[in-house]
Formats: structure tokens, sequence, C-alpha cells
């Protein structure tokens, strides 16, 4: 009460109303939400989002133990922050795997304790639907113990586009062959002129919405993200938010909300300055805010950075992702410091130890399968 009085006290009388419909645990509208992130000073941000975080999760902070597969970084698709995909045309710096190789790599985990498989890479003209229907069944005879979160919103309009199938025929043959749920990626910024800047030849917002909710509609849950940190302005955050908060609304299939950086390092964006820190812990608090029908919000290590991700557990965040075992390039392409990451258990627990909060290791539907 106090603390809520004390903080009420010090606003200007624009923030007042906003401000108390959140300690009231109301909704904020769009425009009221544009309002709030770009006038709150970051410790009133802070103060609610840690209040938000504590209410819904308490002090427990998830990770899981999994690795990525990327099939390949060859890439139909130009997008101009993309540090990773390589055009047909450049292919010295290019992979595909075989379905085989894609199997050995998981061989290497034999007798080890991951639960997720994170299967995610450039869209490849000639991987489609039944190529990847013919791997996840080789995953999963392989290890049937393991979740396998799969494909974007970009890679599956692709391959039902190519399959000549509806959203809901290809999720389901996907469903049916171990497919448990999808990854957030592909969400970028949803408006239409950012989008058309920065990516503007793959699915749109309206694919990606329609997407998950059909994966939503066969029981499959989903992550979300957005890219942010270049041209996109606060009415286009608290926008794509709201489309997110939507059709969260509408299904309630979505696990978690990650925000992702956007990291400059060789591509096409280059020349736009990375945002700093500061402007991180607004961004992850703003959405533990604005985003309530989202029970987690995940601080993706690799991206982030292991330092911020430790600071942003007192802003909002319940979640830090997994053990990843150095099995993705996405960051290290895009010249984050991080050039490996990989942390054991014992890493992640020290981390989340070491701000004072409790590791809970979970599975990828955040169920508790241990606390440290
Ligand atoms: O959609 C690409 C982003 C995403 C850059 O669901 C970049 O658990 C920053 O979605 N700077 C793919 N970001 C990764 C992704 C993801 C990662 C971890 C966990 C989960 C999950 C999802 O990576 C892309 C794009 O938004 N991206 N290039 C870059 N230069
Ligand atoms: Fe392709 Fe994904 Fe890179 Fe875009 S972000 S170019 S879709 S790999």
């Amino acid at each position: 009460m106090l603390q809520t009085n004390l903080i009420l006290e010090q606003l200007d009388s624009g923030l007042k109303p906003i401000v108390t419909k959140i300690i009231n645990q109301e909704r904020i509208t769009e425009q009221e939400g544009v309002k709030l992130y770009k006038e709150a000073p970051i410790s009133l941000l802070g103060t609610l989002a840690n209040a938000i975080r504590e209410t819904r999760n308490g002090n427990q902070t998830y990770f899981n133990k999994n690795i990525h597969i990327e099939p390949t970084n060859i890439c139909v698709f130009d997008c101009k922050f993309c540090s990773y995909s390589r055009l047909l045309s450049k292919k010295s710096e290019a992979w595909e795997y075989t379905i085989d190789e894609m199997v050995e790599i998981l061989q290497k985990y034999e007798g080890k304790e991951i639960t997720e498989v994170h299967l995610v890479g450039g869209v490849h003209p000639k991987m489609g639907l039944h190529y990847f229907i013919e791997l996840i069944k080789k995953i999963k005879a392989l290890r049937p113990d393991i979740h396998v979160k799969a494909f974007t919103a970009v890679e599956l309009e692709y391959m039902c586009r190519k399959a000549k199938v509806s959203y809901t025929e290809g999720l389901s043959m996907l469903k049916e062959a171990g497919q448990g749920s999808l990854p957030g990626g592909g969400a970028e910024i949803f408006d239409e002129e950012v989008r058309n800047i920065i990516c503007k030849d793959k699915c749109t917002a309206e694919q990606w919405l329609a997407i998950h909710e059909a994966a939503h509609n066969l029981g499959m849950p989903s992550n979300a993200t957005i890219l942010y940190g270049h041209i996109e302005e606060p009415k286009h955050i608290v926008d794509h938010m709201s489309r997110l908060r939507n059709l969260q609304d509408k299904t309630n299939g979505f696990n978690t909300f990650i925000p992702l950086k956007y990291r400059n390092g060789n591509n096409q964006m280059s020349h736009i300055k990375e945002v700093n820190v500061v402007d991180d812990v607004r961004l992850y608090a703003f959405a533990r805010i604005f985003m309530d029908n989202f029970d987690h919000l995940k601080a993706y290590w690799p991206m982030i950075g292991k330092r911020t991700t430790q600071n942003l557990l007192a802003f909002g965040v319940d979640d830090i992702d997994g053990t990843i075992d150095d099995t993705t390039k996405i960051y290290s392409m895009a010249g984050v410091e991080d050039q490996n990451p990989t942390m054991s258990t014992k890493d992640i627990v020290a981390l989340i130890k070491a701000v004072g909060r409790t590791p809970i290791e979970r599975d990828t539907v955040y169920n508790t399968i241990k606390e440290h």
C-alpha cells in the first residue's frame, strides 16, 4: 500500500490514471501503452513489471535443457537484419544438412538429459513439408521423450504454400509426425510500413498470426517474438504487442513472449546502432505490463547476453531459455559477445541464484521438472 501511494504521488498527472489501472490489474489500451512507453521513468516501469512478475511467477525463474538443430542457412528470403542467411549463389558460407546428418547431431546426445530440440533454419527451396515430416519422425523414433519445437511461421507459410495445403492441414501432418509446438520467430514488427522496409518478401503479419492461431486450435502451443531496436517507433511496438495480446485472448495458446534485440553485425542494416541496456529494460518491463495475458516473459540469453539477462530478472523476465550447448549460429553470426553459446545446468543455476531468484528446470510447456 505504502509503495503504491508513493508511486502515484510522484507521477505527473497524465500517467496517474494509467498507473492506477495497472496497480488495479486492469488492462491498459494501446493509446495508454504508447504514452506509458514513451514517458514513464524506467524506475516506475521496473517497479510495476517486477510486481506483476512476482504476482504471476513469484521468485521462480525457468530454464530448460535444450539444443538447436538448424537444417540450413540457405534462405529464399532477404530480411535486411539477417546475418545468418546465405543465398544459393553464396554457397561457400552455407550449410544444408541431410536428414541423416541431423539425426547424427541428435545421436550425440544419447543418454544426455535434454528435453527439447529447437528446430529452425533458413527457408530452403528444396526442403519442404514432406522432408520435414520425415525428419521429425526420425527424431521422435530416436528420442520419443524429446519435445520438438519446430519451424517459425515464415518456414511454415512457405512449406504449406509449396505443398498446396492449408495451414491447418500442414500443421496437422507435422503434429501427427511428432511436432509438439512452434517457436516464436519471424514476427519481427507487424506494422506493414516497417515490415516492408526490413523484411518485405516473407510472410505477412496476418499470415504469421493465422498460422499461430491454426496451431493453437490444433492444440499446439507456440511462442511469440518481437524484433526491436532498429527503425521501429513506440507506436509500432505497442501495435505489435496488441495484436499478440488479441490473439492470446482468443486462443490462450502462447506460452511465452520473447523480445529479440536487433544485433547489427554483418547484415544489410549494420549502419543502425544497437540500442543500449536502458532501452532493453524499457522494452522488457513494458512488455510485462502490457501483455497481461501472457504467463511468461523470456530473455533469450545468447542474444541479449548473460549479464543483461540477469538484470532483466528484476524487470519482468521469468524465463531465460536453455543450455543450448553451442548449437545455434543465428546470433554468433550477428556479432554477439558469446560466439559459442553454451551453459551447463550448473552455470544457469548459478546465474539465476546470483540475483536471488529460484531456478526451476522446466519442460517446453512449463511443467516443473526440478527445483534447483
Ligand atoms: O525471427 C534474425 C531474429 C529470430 C537477427 O521460440 C535477429 O523459444 C536480432 O525466434 N538481430 C529467430 N535478431 C530466433 C527466434 C527464437 C530464438 C530463441 C528462442 C525462440 C523460442 C525463438 O531471430 C528471427 C529474427 O527475429 N533475428 N537476425 C539480428 N541480426
Ligand atoms: Fe531467411 Fe529467417 Fe534470415 Fe529472414 S530472418 S532471411 S527468413 S533466415
